[in-house]
């Protein structure tokens, strides 16, 4: 079955070898380390080492993110004009917790902005976790319930679903490390336990379509003080690219980052 087909069916797919052996060993010490520099452990998630708007921070990943592997599903679902939205680095310490069944933003009905329960059955975001370790049970692949992106809803709306409990249908996403694990953003999904006594080492990268409102991401943007406002919930945030990262970038990439310079007026 292709990846657009999978994605469709199951709401998730893996595409391997995306990322050459040969250099994993050095993109995971980079991520680690930036990781410790810029953010640590996540506050909010307890064993998780986070970091928002990493790429302001790291480009070890950039010459790998508009690899036609996996932007061709991607705009097989989303459409042929499509933009990087969220990059974060996401590291399952050794030992982590369970984290709660959720769908991504702007689904997450907690998010200040969000798509309204019940929402049509349409994909607008993708979200992709790209392996710098291997995803294994044992590590933490991501847990997953297959086809959950076709419901109207997910646990975090007012649905009766334990947040915290095992779902019958769970399973963990798993591949090679170098692999890509691509989701559409409703799919119902948790952080998984990390049992092992290694950190598990991801990227997770989001992509949007060209007309999804994005802006309430920026640290001190108008539109995430009135949303935050006129909603009471709380955001992401995703601090925006200097120029002269953006400069760095591959040519083939700086076009999915372009709606995200820092000196950008409009
Ligand atoms: O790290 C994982 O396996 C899951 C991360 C996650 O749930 C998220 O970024 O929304």
């Amino acid at each position: 079955m292709s990846h657009i087909s999978q994605l469709k069916e199951s709401g998730y797919t893996v595409v391997e070898n995306v990322i050459p052996d040969s250099e994993l060993d050095a993109i995971s010490a980079s991520i680690q380390a930036s990781t410790d520099e810029h953010g640590g452990e996540d506050p909010r998630s307890r064993g998780i080492g986070h970091v928002g708007g990493f790429m302001r921070y790291n480009q070890a990943l950039a010459p790998y993110l508009s690899d036609r592997r996996v932007l061709d599903p991607v705009e097989g679902i989303l459409g042929p004009v499509v933009k990087i939205s969220f990059t974060t680095a996401t590291i399952n310490l050794a030992g982590n917790p369970r984290g709660t069944w959720h769908a991504d933003w702007p689904f997450n009905q907690n998010n200040a902005g969000h798509v309204e329960a019940p929402y049509p059955d349409l994909p607008m975001h993708i979200t992709t976790l790209w392996m710098i370790s291997e995803f294994s049970a044992e590590n933490g692949g991501t847990l997953i319930v297959p086809s959950s992106h076709r419901e109207p809803n997910n646990p975090t709306g007012d649905i009766g679903v334990d947040q915290h409990a095992e779902h019958p249908d769970e399973i963990n996403a798993t591949g090679p490390a170098g692999s890509v694990l691509i989701l559409d953003s409703r799919i119902w999904h948790s952080t998984a336990p990390n049992m092992t006594d290694q950190p598990r080492v991801s990227v997770v990268v989001r992509y949007a379509p060209w007309w999804l409102n994005t802006r309430m991401l920026m640290p001190d943007s108008n539109e995430r003080e009135v949303m935050m406002e006129r909603t009471g919930l709380n955001e992401n945030s995703q601090p925006s690219l200097p120029r002269d990262v953006y400069e760095g970038l591959p040519e083939t990439v700086q076009p999915l980052f372009g709606h995200w310079l820092s000196d950008l007026d409009g």
